[in-house]
């Protein structure tokens, strides 16, 4: 398809990819308390649910983001890390029986699950303290790869993209609100910047921070973090509705959503698959208008749309 020919994932980038998923492992490793440690339920929770086979978006976005402006690499990891143990703590809460009260998550008991409530709540707890100590401690002890004014807007960025009127728990609450029900054009992008974008964004933006960018390309970082967040999540409900279109035998992908505050339940599946596409068009054309070598994050905007083909 044109997104192959436009950067999207061959065989060599996903194996890259891979490769640096495993180094961001390797950092957060070492960046959380080990399992044997006391009190050990704790640390054998967070480990649990951070080393339980994600795909390392946030943190590969902040890298791809950074390496493509030059930022030094060992203020980068750490804060590519962060993005990660926010990530993680989301879906440790979401998973919740106050919330989605999921039993499996990647294939694996959730935290709750295997661990107790309680436990899992302080997980999650845990990770958002860790991850904002991990941006701080990174200028604490490599002041000249990251200057505490640095620190200071990185965790600005991920702390309004946790708690602001356009964050992960604004997002949620709506979500919470719109259960069983089907929501308007207006709702459904809310939710998705919300809860998926706002992150996105964050770790992205992040890498050029610690680049030490100027505002106009923090600005383009933005907008490509936007576009690819939102993409993802259409393409998340596109696979989700076509599965149920295809189990109920339904050609019109629109019924299959019907009901939900999803893109395929206002719009249809072509529709929304068609947007998702455009968007991912548009987010490598800002790579493109940074007039450096983006080509990780062309790769990794290019990966967004190809589990449609
Ligand atoms: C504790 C930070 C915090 C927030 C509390 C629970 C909550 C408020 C927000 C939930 C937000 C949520 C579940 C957003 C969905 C994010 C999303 C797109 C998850 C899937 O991301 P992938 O595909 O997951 O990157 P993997 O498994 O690869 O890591």
């Amino acid at each position: 398809s044109h997104l192959r020919a436009r950067g999207g994932a061959n065989a060599d980038i996903m194996a890259e990819f891979r490769r640096r998923a495993r180094e961001v492992d390797v950092a957060l490793d070492r960046l959380v308390p080990r399992a044997d440690v006391r009190p050990i339920t704790i640390h054998a929770a967070i480990r649990h649910s951070l080393f339980a086979g994600g795909k390392r978006i946030r943190p590969l976005l902040t890298l791809a983001a950074g390496e493509a402006l030059g930022a030094p690499a060992q203020a980068l990891m750490p804060v590519a890390c962060a993005m990660e143990m926010i990530h993680a703590a989301s879906l440790i809460h979401d998973d919740l029986p106050a919330m989605d009260n999921a039993d499996v998550r990647r294939g694996r008991p959730t935290c709750h699950r295997e661990f107790g409530e309680a436990v899992a709540i302080l997980a999650g707890d845990a990770l958002i303290a860790l991850a904002f100590h991990v941006i701080a401690n990174a200028c604490d002890v490599l002041p000249a790869a990251l200057s505490s004014a640095q620190a200071a807007r990185i965790s600005a960025e991920l702390g309004r993209a946790v708690g602001s009127v356009q964050g992960l728990i604004a997002g949620q609450v709506i979500d919470l609100e719109s259960e069983g029900r089907a929501g308007d054009a207006d709702r459904v992008m809310f939710i998705h910047h919300a809860k998926t974008s706002a992150l996105v964004v964050a770790s992205t933006v992040a890498g050029g921070i610690v680049a030490g960018v100027d505002d106009a390309t923090i600005a383009v970082l933005r907008r490509y973090g936007e576009r690819i967040g939102l993409a993802f999540q259409i393409v998340d409900d596109v696979l989700d509705a076509s599965a149920t279109a295809e189990q109920l035998g339904k050609a019109v992908g629109r019924d299959a959503a019907a009901g939900k505050t999803t893109y395929p339940a206002i719009y249809g599946i072509e529709a929304s698959r068609a947007m998702a596409e455009a968007l991912v068009d548009d987010a490598i054309d800002d790579v493109r208008s940074l007039g450096v070598d983006g080509r990780w994050l062309e790769a990794i905007a290019g990966f967004v749309t190809e589990r449609l083909s």
